[in-house]
């Protein structure tokens, strides 16, 4: 696919000020320069923050209220239903919390639903659960910001309810009417917002003085609760309480894709590690099903291998039992299960396979516009988000693929940095029986006979909102590199950045006019070669780039965009490209 490139340019004078006030090299410092770590203080902390850095839990709006009512429920031995969601975040969420609060000492017992049964968010069906099993008090992760019917039937039911949940809360002037019975101080802390009928709601989104934690992801928002939690019930900073949750924060945080910065940071660098140790029986036992044990946990790794065996319950199945699966001790009933995901895992692959190439069809049959927009009645409701996801990627533009049955469409949404689809959502509204999340995913539900319309309207918000240049996806690069300076210091400077994931990509390097030398090609898909620029050459491969080489022509040389690997083999470490993009010299 054709990207524009961007290189990004600093003040060399800057730069150099940073390298030395820093003591980085004056490479890393440009580096940190295009993420917006700016000062020398901004360095150290990011370069060096750890669990002691996490930002006091009780700052959060709502926080307080929270953990005053969870500790009542300890003190007064009574039952606490959690309600999740079916996908890696809410499972991991709802796993977090209730492993804290076992350990404060509070009987649990959890809800996840069905997605095909009950769809996402706060369900009356869990309050119905918590009555039966005598909980007297609920609390939502990962969902609920906008369930207010189950908020006001729980209310009815006399089941407290508490609200954790990081999607986007709905605006206040579309449903409220003027002088709705709020007080002046809610009227101050949340004017924006129509909030569920709840005793407390945790949403950093909420307030202005969160923002830093605004991009949490639920699990990660379950992680400040659990914090909150320990502190009250020990009295203590509690961080190695903490650390025993940060596996499964860090696989939420990972799978819901939010920025690799601030809080996040923390939490996957620290959960990565612990995952890599494998205390956690069912972690573990995923790994070896997943065949990545005994290889150092990356989220890029983590995205392909463990993630998508967790979302497959919930998209295959019913996830209940992934809940089953994180908290066992025995590795007996671990195994069992990571197997049950795994052949979920299998199925999940075969029949989004199938509705994606359906897509495709459809598209080259009715043309690309400037968004895709598809339904079908043969496609499963548990695909339709990583079809969106795959053809917005491919087509660089929002995607909304449907479900179809008994004339209601069910569909998940995926869009692109330019395109807010929460915002764009809402100008559709008219067409929409519900929608909800973020500005780069969402799900939404319309009737069959609407998605015409539904389809007309986005296209032309689309067209409105996106110039041809939104279209093109660039691909940014942190420096133009002498390919003299390429060398092992600069991967073990690199490392000091982990973990790379969204919001925080590898170091891409550019370099300009290099020789192509030896070029030839790997099991039909892959271009692998040596590439030169006076007497320093190292070796590149360009994975799926077979069909580059044609382009490459037989003489001339190339500018070449890439990240540095180290390649171990037989005991020896050799520096490789990795090619991100290629295109002959200008
Ligand atoms: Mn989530």
């Amino acid at each position: 696919m054709h990207r524009r490139w961007l290189v990004n340019r600093t003040n060399p004078e800057f730069i150099h000020h940073l390298s030395t006030t820093a003591s980085v090299s004056p490479l890393l410092a440009q580096i940190l320069i295009n993420r917006g770590i700016k000062t020398a203080g901004d360095i150290r902390s990011y370069l060096n923050h750890g669990l002691a850095d996490l930002s006091d839990p009780f700052a959060i709006q709502g926080m307080k209220e929270a953990v005053a009512r969870i500790m009542e429920a300890s003190r007064s031995k009574e039952k606490v239903l959690v309600h999740g969601d079916y996908d890696a975040d809410g499972l991991t969420a709802t796993a977090v919390l209730l492993k804290a609060l076992k350990l404060a000492g509070i009987e649990t017992c959890y809800f996840i639903p069905n997605r095909m049964e009950h769809g996402y968010g706060f369900h009356p069906a869990s309050i119905k659960k918590a009555k039966l099993s005598g909980a007297s008090l609920i609390i939502t992760v990962d969902c609920g910001i906008t369930s207010f019917e189950t908020a006001e039937i729980c209310r009815r039911e006399g089941i407290d309810l508490i609200i954790t949940d990081h999607h986007e809360p709905a605006a206040a002037h579309e449903t409220k009417k003027p002088g709705d019975g709020e007080t002046e101080e809610d009227e101050a802390s949340h004017q924006h917002f129509r909030l569920p009928d709840a005793l407390a709601v945790i949403n950093p989104k909420l307030s202005a003085a969160d923002c830093q934690l605004s991009t949490l992801s639920g699990a990660g928002i379950a992680l400040k609760l659990s914090h909150a939690i320990f502190m009250s019930a020990y009295n203590t900073d509690s961080h190695s309480m903490m650390r025993d949750l940060l596996d499964l924060a860090a696989l939420g945080t990972t799978a819901d894709v939010v920025p690799l910065t601030g809080e996040n940071r923390i939490i996957v660098r620290e959960g990565l590690t612990l995952i890599g140790n494998g205390i956690c029986p069912g972690i573990q036992s995923l790994k070896r099903v997943a065949g990545i044990e005994g290889k150092r946990p990356s989220t890029g790794l983590l995205s392909f291998s463990l993630i998508p065996r967790i979302n497959a319950a919930g998209r295959m199945a019913d996830a209940n039992d992934v809940i089953k699966l994180f908290l066992t001790d025995s590795m007996e009933e671990a195994d069992r299960l990571s197997l049950w995901l795994d052949t979920l895992n299998s199925r999940r692959q075969q029949i989004e396979e199938e509705a994606y190439q359906e897509a495709l069809a459809l598209l080259g049959v009715k043309g690309t516009g400037p968004a895709i927009v598809l339904a079908s009645e043969k496609w499963h409701k548990g695909v339709v988000g990583i079809v969106a996801s795959r053809l917005a990627e491919t087509f660089y533009r929002p995607a909304f693929i449907f479900s179809i049955e008994d004339g209601i469409a069910r569909g998940s949404a995926r869009s692109i940095p330019p395109f807010n689809l929460y915002n764009a959502l809402t100008g559709c509204k008219e067409f929409l029986r519900r929608f909800g999340g973020h500005k780069l995913a969402a799900g939404l539900e319309l009737e069959k006979r609407n998605l015409s319309s539904f389809e007309k309207c986005m296209n032309s918000l689309a067209e409105e909102s996106l110039s041809e240049a939104d279209l093109v996806p660039s691909l940014e690069i942190d420096a133009d590199i002498n390919f003299s300076d390429i060398g092992f210091h600069l991967t073990e400077e690199f490392t000091k950045l982990e973990p790379f994931g969204y919001g925080n990509p590898e170091p891409i390097l550019g370099s300009k006019e290099l020789e192509v030398l030896f070029p030839k090609i790997l099991k039909d898909a892959h271009l692998k070669m040596k590439l030169r620029k006076k007497n320093r050459s190292l070796d590149a491969i360009g994975f799926n780039m077979a069909p580059l080489l044609d382009r490459l022509g037989p003489a001339g040389t190339v500018d070449a965009v890439f990240t540095l690997f180290v390649n171990e083999w037989e005991g020896k470490s050799y520096l490789q490209l990795n090619i991100r993009a290629l295109r002959p010299s200008q």
